[in-house]
């Protein structure tokens, strides 16, 4: 590409013609749809649609996660300009990617939300394309899994977080980012048997059958090893998966609500969603990206860099 091509590339989130390629526009400048993609909610045409739920009502600790999916937005316009390292294609080329925008709803009306993050999340599946979303707090993946599951039935989980998130819930109506596994796995929409927590390094003596590898078990095989290890439990059942930032080390990942030492490094994340390649994934989400907390913006990155890897583990399989 051209240097002046480059230069007449701007805002390509709203002037791009072809919603495939890669992109060139200043990274530090233009629209920051998410990976310089196009901005629609018409979604006619398009494989996959990354969505925004900047929701932090559901936190035990610090807030913040509200600003999630703007941070990450910008932080992806650093990923447009080559293939992602590892893979031998890249998504933003061999699919047709939108940037739908995020979920509309009321900050006043905390139990309102549910049913309007669903209700977005079944729009986009409704118009054929998968989903990849940005959090948001670890809660919004309950009404996204809700509205999968309708479309796809029981679903597998692979879950990265230091924290299982399968707290009881008394009467299955709190909105919480620590009890949505349980409600999840008891309404029947993850099965247990075949789904696997990777990094947990908090206490929770019942795991509801969910497999554990927690995180000294990562730090004690190698990244090849624990994703094979995780293959074998998801096999090719519909998957979902879901990427905690807090699954990374503080040092890798400050900009969260919730942080315990010891979590994986960005280079065993890296390695073990590479090598989860050819799992039926279905769709996925990366949470709890807080950037109050992000002084340096290294968590924001990191999760652009999940959502890529999630978008390469879809498109790897639909190539
Ligand atoms: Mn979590």
């Amino acid at each position: 590409m051209a240097l002046q091509d480059a230069r007449d590339q701007v805002d390509g989130a709203v002037t791009r013609s072809d919603p495939r390629g890669l992109n060139f526009e200043n990274a530090f400048g233009g629209a920051t749809s998410a990976f310089r993609r196009q901005y629609t909610k018409d979604l006619a045409g398009f494989d996959l649609a990354i969505t925004g739920v900047p929701f932090d009502q559901a936190v035990t600790h610090r807030p913040g996660t509200r600003f999630g999916p703007r941070a990450i937005r910008e932080a992806s316009s650093l990923q447009v300009f080559d293939p992602p390292y590892y893979w031998d294609f890249s998504p933003l080329d061999a699919f047709a990617i939108a940037d739908y925008g995020d979920v509309g709803f009321d900050y006043a009306k905390v139990s309102d939300f549910p049913a309007a993050l669903k209700a977005h999340i079944a729009g986009i599946l409704g118009q054929g394309a998968g989903c990849i979303a940005m959090g948001g707090d670890h809660y919004i993946s309950f009404p996204i899994l809700q509205a999968h599951a309708e479309k796809y039935g029981p679903l597998s989980l692979i879950q990265f977080d230091a924290h299982s998130d399968t707290w009881p819930d008394d009467d299955m109506s709190r909105v919480d980012h620590g009890t949505m596994f349980y409600k999840a796995v008891k309404t029947g929409i993850i099965d247990p048997t075949t789904s696997v927590q990777v990094g947990i390094r908090t206490v929770n003596p019942d795991t509801l059958g969910v497999t554990t590898i927690d995180a000294r078990a990562v730090h004690e095989a190698a990244p090849g090893e624990v994703a094979r290890r995780i293959k074998a439990i998801v096999g090719d059942r519909p998957t979902y998966v879901t990427f905690d930032i807090d699954a990374l080390d503080p040092a890798f990942a400050p900009g969260t609500g919730t942080p315990v030492w010891g979590g994986l490094s960005s280079g065993q994340a890296a390695a073990i969603l590479r090598d989860l390649a050819g799992i039926n994934m279905i769709g996925g989400d990366v949470v709890e990206v807080s950037p109050p907390y992000d002084t340096t913006g290294a968590t924001a990155i990191a999760g652009a860099h999940v959502v890529m890897e999630l978008m390469c583990l879809w498109g790897f399989t639909r190539r």
